[in-house]
């Protein structure tokens, strides 16, 4: 009998599990299915991205000789609209008597998985997947009996157990975990950054950018221009290509934005990673010998190695300790609809208009945006979790459940009570305003604090604090802004108040 090989859309790597034993006899069986396109409303970009990328990572296959039974949209159309029934046809079809797949790494489809042996009647096999250097057991056993899961001591954990940046004697390069405190430069006014490549569209690309445009027309974001790597090759050379010419500049300035500059020195390589056409470790590698041969800095290095084997690594973490139920959260009691700027980036506060308006074109926000521009809002405004979650699923060509899942429910929000940030990333405009040339620009005044043309951070900020003082107040690192708040004047306080409603109501009308 033969064996299917099941391939997922982030499984595109040669290495996966699942494909390590390929028999020239067996079948790989990968499928663009309606199910997967539509359970969120993904952004276009996102799906012609991963469409595009399967297609090629099958074309590779059967150039070398194996045999990939491919169902593309075109011809699932109507039929078969889950993986589990185009598994199940695909069984039929070949005969198959065994299947072979690697865990998925969402929950949704792992429990799709789990169902497979029963609704095929064939044996399967769930491998685990090992592109992620921590297994889900390993991170069970670290975060057994921990009062507080900090994302720093897990990372120290994995560069031991990596030995990136580490030296002879053991100890971290240079002396030190973390150079965070180097890495929060703003630009300076003459700043300039590196060309990214083009990359040109073939057939296969083009075919696809047909299609989402026919059957997703209706989906959030531009599909055009489309220009990112969907090949093994591709991303290959844009990894290179960054570590040779961003990397350098990485660190110093991660932190910082720039009006119409939506990359910088940021890798652009998050979509790559998690749908396996990089290996996280080979990014690791080849960012850590740029190092090693005097091409980039350590506080460069170490922090992009930190985001990778440190933050991305402890997300997945954090999302199988806590599924299932992780999403639906909302230790804040936050309420509030999504506002419709945040899908037409129609607003008159320009950070977020930046921000979304970017989002929409480019189906990427780099870190600081998503964080303290996006988030920040989401969490002072008081949106609804579920809200936000789907809107940073389906906005962004790199989100995943499993990593969007963490980020914002525990990142930004706040909404899992702590786990993964030991207090919320509530900020005023100052912040924005010292991270960025956005304020410059906006209708708003971020110097001042309240009325009508203050910046709305500056108020929402304290109202945020008013409003959740019970659930805050005793988080011993929030000491210092609640005893600021206690010396606050009746009047202020007022203020704050009455700018706040105000504002919540002109958000209703999308007058803000
Ligand atoms: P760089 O700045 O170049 O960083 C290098 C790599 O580190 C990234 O490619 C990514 O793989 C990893 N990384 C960095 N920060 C994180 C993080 N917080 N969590 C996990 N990995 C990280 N990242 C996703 O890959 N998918 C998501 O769906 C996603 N949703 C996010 C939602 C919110 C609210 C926030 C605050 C962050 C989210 N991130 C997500 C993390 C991060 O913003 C993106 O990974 C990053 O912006 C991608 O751009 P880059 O490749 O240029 O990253
Ligand atoms: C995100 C996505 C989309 C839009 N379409 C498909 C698809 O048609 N076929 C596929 O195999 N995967 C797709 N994906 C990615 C899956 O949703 C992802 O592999 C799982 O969610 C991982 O658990
Ligand atoms: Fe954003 Fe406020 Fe600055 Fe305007 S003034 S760009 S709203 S932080």
């Amino acid at each position: 009998g033969k064996t299917l090989r099941f391939v997922l859309g982030d499984q595109l790597s040669r290495d996966l599990p699942s494909l390590r034993d390929l028999c020239e006899s067996d079948v790989i069986v990968m499928c663009e299915v309606a199910e997967e396109a539509t359970y969120v409303r993904h952004h276009k970009k996102k799906i012609a991205f991963l469409f595009s990328a399967m297609r090629h990572f099958a074309a590779e296959l059967e150039e070398d000789g194996q045999t990939v039974d491919y169902l593309r949209f075109e011809d699932a159309d109507g039929t078969a609209i889950s993986f589990t029934q185009a598994l199940k046809r695909a069984v039929k079809r070949h005969g198959a008597e065994r299947v072979v797949t690697t865990e998925a790494s969402e929950y949704r489809v792992l429990k799709m998985q789990q169902g497979w042996a029963h609704e095929t009647g064939v044996d399967v096999e769930i491998l685990p997947d090992d592109r992620f250097m921590a297994t889900r057991e390993e991170f069970a056993e670290w975060a057994k009996d921990r009062k507080e899961l900090r994302m720093e001591l897990f990372y120290r954990e994995m560069r031991r157990k990596t030995g990136y940046l580490m030296d002879a004697a053991g100890e971290p390069e240079g002396g030190r975990w973390n150079y965070d405190k180097e890495n929060r430069e703003p630009l300076p006014e003459n700043a300039t950054f590196p060309d990214r490549p083009d990359f040109s569209l073939d057939d296969v690309t083009e075919d696809v950018l047909t299609l989402v445009g026919a059957r997703f027309g209706d989906h959030f974001g531009d599909l055009e221009p489309f220009n990112y790597p969907v090949t093994r090759r591709q991303a290959l050379y844009y990894l290179n290509w960054f570590v040779d010419e961003a990397l350098p500049g990485f660190g110093t300035w991660q932190d910082a934005m720039k009006q119409g500059e939506a990359l910088m020195f940021h890798s652009h390589l998050s979509a790559l990673i998690n749908c396996g056409l990089l290996d996280p470790r080979e990014c690791c590698e080849k960012a850590e010998k740029a190092f090693r041969d005097g091409r980039a800095p350590l506080n460069a290095v170490e922090g992009f190695v930190r985001q990778i084997i440190g933050w991305r690594e402890y997300m997945r973490g954090i999302y199988w300790l806590k599924m299932p139920g992780y999403g639906d959260e909302n230790a804040l009691n936050a309420r509030r609809d999504l506002a419709d700027f945040f899908w037409t980036g129609e607003t008159d506060m320009n950070c977020l208009r930046q921000s979304i308006t970017e989002t929409r074109e480019n189906a990427y926000a780099h870190h600081i945006q998503r964080l303290m521009v996006i988030g920040n809002f989401a969490l002072l405004a008081g949106l609804d979790p579920k809200q936000v979650q789907e809107w940073y699923l389906l906005v962004y060509q790199d989100a995943y459940e499993w990593v969007e899942m963490p980020n914002v429910v525990g990142m930004i929000l706040y909404a899992d009570g702590g786990v993964v940030a030991s207090k919320p990333y509530a900020a005023s405009g100052a912040y924005i305003d010292r991270m960025s040339d956005y304020c410059g620009n906006c209708r708003y005044n971020v110097k001042k604090k309240n009325g009508e043309k203050a910046c709305p951070f500056n108020y929402l900020y304290w109202n945020f604090l008013i409003e959740n003082r019970e659930s805050l107040e005793d988080n011993h690192r929030m000491g210092m802004v609640y005893g600021t708040l206690g010396k606050m004047t009746g009047e202020k306080i007022d203020a704050v108040k009455h700018d706040s409603e105000r504002f919540f109501r002109a958000l209703r009308r999308n007058e803000v």
